[in-house]
C-alpha cells in the first residue's frame, strides 16, 4: 500500500514538470484510516503552494490518517508557511516520506516526530531520487544539471557525411523529444546545427554556442523564446537575444564557463541537442543521456557519429555508462543512460 501511494505521489509530482524549477517536483496523497484516498495534491508552479498544503487544504481537521509525500515536508518559512505546521494542525497521524530533503534549511521529520506523528522514510527512495535528480544536483553541487539528447542509426550515426539527417527517428520518438525538452529549463545547440538544419526548437529558453557569431539572426531558432548566444566577441542585449562574451580554450568556447554561467542565470537544467563534436565534448559534463536508436544502418564509415571527440586504441579507454531504461517508441527505442565515471 505504501509503495502504491508513493507511486501515485510521483505521478502527481510529474504533473508539475516544466513549472516548478528551481524548486522540486512534489506530489502528495492523503488517506483515511481505511486506506481510502481522500485528497491529492501537487506542487504546480514555482512560488505556489507546496504539494502537502495543496492536498491538506482539501480536507477538514481529523479526516486524514496518513499523508504520503515523495519529499520530506518542509519546516521553514519560505514563500509559504511550513508544511509541517499544517500537517500537525490537520491532525494527521502518520506521514510516509519518499526521501529526505537535501535542502539544508529543511528538517521536517524531527518536527513531525516531536508532535507525536509516526513517520516512515525511504519508500521508493530510488524512484523519488530520480524524479528530483535535477533539484538534488542543484542543491548539493550548486551546478546546472546537464543532459544530452541524440538520435542515431544502429551504427551510431546522426547524419551522412554531407549532413543529411531528416529523419532518422520516426514520429513517436520525435514527439517524445518534445516531452523531454519540456522538463528542462533550457535547451542548447551549436552554430553548426543552426546553420545545417535551421531548426525551430521551440522552448522558453535557448542557448546557442556560436563562437564567431556565424548564425543568421533570421534563422528560425531566433524567432521565439529567451535566447543566450555564447560567443567570443560581444556582451550585448538585442531584443530577446542576450549575447554573452565567453572565453575560448583551444579554439573552442569554454564549456566550463558556459555551464557556470547557466547556473548564475538561474538555469537549473539544460538539454543539449548538438552534433557529434559538441555532444562529445559535453559528455564530460553530462549527468544523463537520452539516446534514440532507429532500426537503420548507414554502413558508412564517413557518416557523422553521435559522440566524436577522441581517438583511443584500447577498449579499456572507453567511458562507461549505466543503462537506466529502454523504452519503445515504435519503430525506434530510447536508451536512457547515466555516466559511471566522467573520465572522458
Ligand atoms: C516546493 N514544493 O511541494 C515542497 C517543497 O521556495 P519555497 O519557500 O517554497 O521553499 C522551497 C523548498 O521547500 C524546496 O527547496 C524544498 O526543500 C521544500 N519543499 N518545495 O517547492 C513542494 N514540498
Ligand atoms: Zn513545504
Amino acid at each position: 500500500m505504501q509503495q502504491k501511494y508513493m507511486q501515485k505521489c510521483i505521478e502527481l509530482a510529474k504533473l508539475g514538470e516544466g513549472g516548478t524549477s528551481p524548486n522540486p517536483l512534489v506530489g502528495c496523497v492523503i488517506t483515511d484510516e481505511f486506506d481510502n484516498v481522500i485528497a491529492t495534491g501537487y506542487h504546480k508552479k514555482y512560488g505556489e503552494n507546496h504539494a502537502e498544503r495543496d492536498a491538506l487544504l482539501k480536507i477538514n481537521k481529523g479526516d486524514g490518517d496518513t499523508l504520503y509525500v515523495n519529499l520530506e515536508p518542509c519546516s521553514h518559512f519560505g514563500k509559504t508557511p511550513p508544511c509541517t505546521d499544517i500537517i500537525i494542525e490537520k491532525d494527521i497521524k502518520h506521514v510516509v516520506v519518499g526521501m529526505l530533503d537535501p535542502n539544508p534549511s529543511v528538517s521536517g521529520i524531527d518536527k513531525l516526530k516531536a508532535a507525536g506523528i509516526d513517520v516512515t522514510v525511504g519508500v521508493l527512495e530510488d524512484e523519488c531520487k530520480k524524479l528530483n535528480e535535477v533539484f538534488i544536483k542543484n542543491i548539493k553541487e550548486k551546478k546546472t544539471f546537464v543532459a544530452i539528447k541524440t538520435a542515431t542509426t544502429l551504427d551510431g550515426k546522426i547524419a551522412t557525411s554531407s549532413g543529411s539527417s531528416k529523419w532518422i527517428t520516426g514520429e513517436k520518438a520525435r514527439e517524445e523529444v518534445h516531452r523531454i525538452r519540456r522538463r528542462y529549463d533550457a535547451i542548447m545547440t551549436s552554430s553548426t546545427t543552426v546553420i545545417a538544419d535551421n531548426p525551430k526548437m521551440e522552448h522558453k529558453k535557448k542557448i546557442i554556442l556560436d563562437r564567431e557569431l556565424k548564425t543568421d539572426l533570421k534563422s528560425q531558432i531566433y524567432k521565439q523564446g529567451e535566447i543566450y548566444v555564447f560567443n567570443e566577441k560581444e556582451d550585448d542585449l538585442e531584443g530577446n537575444i542576450n549575447f554573452i562574451k565567453t572565453p575560448v580554450k583551444d579554439g573552442k568556447i569554454s564549456l566550463e564557463f558556459v555551464f557556470e554561467k547557466l547556473y548564475e542565470l538561474g538555469i537549473m537544467s539544460v538539454l543539449i541537442e548538438c552534433g557529434g563534436k559538441l555532444n562529445g565534448k559535453a559528455l564530460k559534463y553530462a549527468d544523463k543521456i537520452y539516446h534514440f536508436l532507429a532500426p537503420k544502418i548507414t554502413g558508412d564509415n564517413s557518416a557523422k557519429s553521435c559522440f566524436d571527440y577522441k581517438k583511443i586504441t584500447k577498449i579499456s579507454e572507453c567511458t562507461n555508462y549505466k543503462i537506466d531504461s529502454v523504452e519503445f517508441f515504435d519503430p525506434d527505442i530510447l536508451l536512457t543512460y547515466y555516466p559511471i565515471d566522467k573520465n572522458t
